[in-house]
């Protein structure tokens, strides 16, 4: 079998991509769609479609992880890394330690400013060469693939940093605040 070692605890390799999402698919037109990063309620900066296509382009080939148990491999995408989108900020020193991604349809994830920086997360727009797909997050997703996936938030909309780890959507629902699949942080109350 390929590579088990790449695999993490309790997780099985799946060639497929399934889609899970807690509702309905959101489809945004990139016409109606802009990102907004956030100090608190504070506005930073927005980046219409176009502005955000113009942004520094990376492509990341990289294994991803569900909690319900499935891994898939060799998952290639490119978007702007959160490194990019912080710099075209002019964000050099981020002002808190946490930060919640607000998606289109209301979902939210918290995470730490630390697992979305160093090249560890992008806001993906394509995946294997095509835009990404609506039911995959489409036009723009987040993608934290060290992470659980649950973190990498579909039709994200806004960044906002944040002075507490408050849980998002699922995180209040008794999973992980953290979710990293090789120390299993599936659930409230796994170790940290
Ligand atoms: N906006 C939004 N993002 C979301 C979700 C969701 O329900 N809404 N589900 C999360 C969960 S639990 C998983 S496993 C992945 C699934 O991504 P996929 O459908 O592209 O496989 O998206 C995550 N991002
Ligand atoms: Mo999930």
């Amino acid at each position: 079998m390929a590579d088990r070692a790449r695999l993490p605890p309790g997780q099985f390799l799946t060639p497929e991509f399934p889609v899970l999402t807690a509702g309905p698919t959101i489809h945004t037109p990139v016409d109606h769609w802009k990102l907004a990063l956030q100090n608190g309620g504070s506005l930073i900066a927005t980046w219409t479609w176009d502005q955000f296509e113009a942004l520094p382009q990376t492509e990341l080939q990289t294994d991803i992880h569900c909690v319900t148990k499935w891994s898939k491999f060799d998952t290639r995408w490119r978007g702007v890394t959160i490194d990019d989108i912080f710099r075209a900020a002019a964000v050099e020193v981020p002002p808190t330690s946490y930060l919640m991604a607000y998606c289109d349809g209301g979902y939210t994830t918290n995470l730490l400013v630390s697992d979305l920086i160093k090249g560890r997360a992008m806001i993906a727009t394509r995946f294997d060469d095509l835009p990404l797909l609506p039911s995959h997050g489409g036009p723009a997703r987040l993608l934290v693939p060290h992470l659980y996936f649950w973190k990498s938030a579909k039709w994200v909309r806004r960044l906002a940093f944040r002075n507490e780890d408050d849980p998002g959507f699922w995180e209040s629902r008794g999973y992980h605040r953290r979710g990293d699949p090789w120390r299993e942080q599936r659930y409230d109350g796994d170790p940290e």
